[in-house]
């Protein structure tokens, strides 16, 4: 397009130069292309100028917003990581066999036993009402007990005494509608329930206790005063 314009415009010049007395209905329209004349170039160059310039925008801003967003989560884990540490003053940590997110050690606060991705606190003494309980692990950054695998409740009966009973973060707002406190999906198939439990629509929360036939778990009143077990992620460092 822009060579045919320029052609026009040396036809007009040819013209005007050699027969002045020539037509003027030709010098209407070869006006236009004198207006052209200043800018075939420089609006394209102006357009085209003006695409790199926001084209440079934006790709600065994509790159400010992606460090940004970086720098953001990488602080947002340190928060984490230094809340742990003031509330756990003693982590008790085991060298990573690879490296988790750059991490070295995964750590449980002392006392506390490690098992998967997870940390676990049995808390007997004082007992409690589940609500009481539930906010006893939120104070050490942790949840009640959410058990997802048999494996998983293996390994925290094996630590626990068969005469009591302890508090699951398992509790049924409405009519038999179990949900976790961590929010994760109530899955039938990975609950392990005693024969013939849940029995009762007023036993609205969830221990795990020992019966003849071994551990599982029961729907209780909520205000019954029980032991429980916290639960929390392993601390990355
Ligand atoms: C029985 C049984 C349970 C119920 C508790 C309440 C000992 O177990 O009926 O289902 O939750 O009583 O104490
Ligand atoms: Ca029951």
């Amino acid at each position: 397009m822009a060579s045919e314009i320029t052609y026009a415009e040396v036809k007009f010049k040819n013209a005007s130069n050699s027969s002045g007395t020539h037509s003027d209905s030709s010098a209407a329209p070869k006006g236009n292309p004198t207006h052209h004349q200043s800018k075939p170039g420089s609006p394209s160059l102006l357009f085209k100028s003006l695409m790199i310039f926001f084209l440079l925008l934006a790709i600065s801003f994509l790159v400010a917003f992606i460090i940004y967003f970086q720098k953001y989560s990488q602080l947002l884990e340190e928060k984490k990581a230094t809340k742990y540490k003031i509330i756990h003053n003693k982590l008790s940590c085991m060298k990573n066999s690879s490296l988790m997110d750059g991490k070295a050690w995964s750590c449980c606060p002392k006392d506390w036993k490690p098992f998967g991705s997870n940390c676990y606190f049995i808390s007997t003494s004082p007992a409690a009402s589940w609500n009481e309980s539930e906010k006893k692990c939120s104070s050490k950054g942790a949840h009640l007990l959410v058990i997802h695998s048999k494996e998983e409740q293996d390994f925290i009966t094996k630590n626990l005494e068969q005469k009591a009973a302890y508090y699951i973060g398992l509790w049924g707002p409405g009519h038999r509608q179990w949900q976790w406190v961590d929010k994760s999906p109530y899955n039938e198939s990975a609950a392990f329930w005693h024969k013939g439990e849940p029995n009762n629509v007023w036993e609205k929360c969830v221990v795990l206790h020992h019966r003849p036939a071994g551990w599982g778990w029961n729907d209780v009143l909520c205000n019954y005063i029980q032991s429980s077990v916290c639960q929390m992620n392993k601390i990355y460092l």
